[in-house]
């Protein structure tokens, strides 16, 4: 059985340090200009020069270093691929499924040459690493307090619905709460009110944290409770206020990721809201996603539990579980256009060239044997 873990020493996304401004000088050293000067004649302009040279100097050699840091990475990772048609064949192929380098580099640094079918053995590898909670039980019969959170329009209020259906069906709707935190008053009771009279259960507002403690204690005989939550966008300053509105014991959160989104964009989603204080992730959209690598490679390295999938709009049709091993397929299936697929050449010269130096002469290369050096 392959044996690679995937979650060792992978890069979690930590913030990183953004502008050269942050860290223009150097730890623990104030910045010079603010303090306003003497009119007379001083020798501090050119002390304030020189820091600033300093500084300048501080931040080149940083860059340096993190350059060449980076380009020694690749230039062995390359090299490896270049020993190695199979480990070429293998990176060429999930890059095309949207995984990431680095999960795509600890992958293949565990393939060997025992192994005959590397695509099959990548599957097995990345299932064992994606946890979907098998042995759980359904969400809808586990009951609870759940807040489903999540960026604007990834299918909060659809997969409120579709949970409340899928419970109501075995429980009975006497049992269900559901509630609406609507705390920035943006209209989102609504739409949950609909779904709410089709199954005979009211939906209670809450516009703030007092509000939204009293309605859990109105329902707390209830078997589940579900709370529909006001979309905002992962960058937005808020969305740290409204975790803190859902920090109630009592509440597990589920956080619904769109499938669909770019993977970049569904790191961030999991770092803003918070995603590892979760019970799990609710994995939207899955119809609409082309690739389902970007976001499955992202719930991997943040070992991130997909709970429950939804596929369609249809309340209560299309939402199901599905195992590491179906999301999996799904994933390594090549479903992306041709215009979009790379070969083994393109990988080795996105590796070997930076992007600064990458001239349209270089690009054009010769037609060499696949997985050979370039
Ligand atoms: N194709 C597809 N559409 C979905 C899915 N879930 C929700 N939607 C649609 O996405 C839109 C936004 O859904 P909504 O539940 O209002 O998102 P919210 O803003 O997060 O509450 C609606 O048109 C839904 O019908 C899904 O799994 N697949
Ligand atoms: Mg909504």
């Amino acid at each position: 059985m392959p044996s690679v873990n995937l979650h060792d020493e992978l890069p979690m996304s930590e913030p990183m340090p953004l502008a050269a401004s942050a860290s223009a000088t150097p730890a623990g050293r104030p910045t010079a200009p603010s303090r306003p000067r003497a009119a007379r004649a001083e020798p501090a302009p050119s002390a304030a020069v020189e820091s600033r040279q300093q500084a300048d100097m501080m931040n080149e050699i940083r860059a340096m270093k993190g350059l060449i840091e980076e380009r020694f990475g690749a230039l062995a990772f390359m090299e490896r691929l270049q020993k190695s048609p199979k480990q070429a064949q293998l990176t060429t192929r999930l890059i095309d499924c949207g995984f990431s380098p680095a999960l795509i580099r600890k992958l293949v640094d565990g393939l060997t040459d025992e192994v005959a079918d590397e695509m099959a053995w990548a599957g097995e590898v990345l299932q064992r690493n994606l946890v979907t909670g098998e042995a759980d039980a359904a969400l809808e019969d586990q009951g609870g307090v759940f807040a489903l959170v999540g960026s604007t329009g990834v299918g909060k209020t659809t997969s409120t619905a579709k949970l409340a259906a899928a419970f109501a069906t075995r429980h009975g709707a006497a049992n269900l709460g559901l509630i609406t935190l609507d705390a920035y008053r943006l209209g989102a009771h609504e739409q949950l009110r609909g779904y709410g009279r089709i199954l005979g259960v009211p939906v209670h507002t809450a516009h703030d944290r007092v509000a939204l403690e009293d309605l859990l204690d109105l329902l707390s005989a209830k078997k589940m409770v579900l709370i529909d939550t006001a979309g905002l966008a992962q960058r937005d300053t808020r969305t740290r206020e409204l975790l803190e509105m859902l920090s109630h014991s009592s509440i597990q959160r589920l956080l619904v990721v769109n499938a669909a989104q770019q993977g970049e964009t569904i790191e961030d989603v999991l770092v803003a809201y918070k995603a590892a204080q979760a019970k799990g992730i609710v994995l939207s959209k899955l119809d609409e996603a082309v690739k389902l690598g970007p976001a499955l490679d992202a719930l991997i390295r943040h070992r991130l539990k997909v709970v429950a999938v939804a596929n369609g709009q249809r309340v209560p049709e299309d939402w199901h579980r599905l195992t590491a091993q179906a999301l999996m397929h799904r994933a390594l299936r090549n479903a992306g256009s041709q215009a979009w697929r790379l070969d083994v050449n393109d990988v080795n010269l996105l590796f070997a060239t930076p992007a600064s130096t990458a001239t349209p002469a270089r690009r054009s290369r010769s037609a060499g044997p696949r997985g050979a050096a370039s």
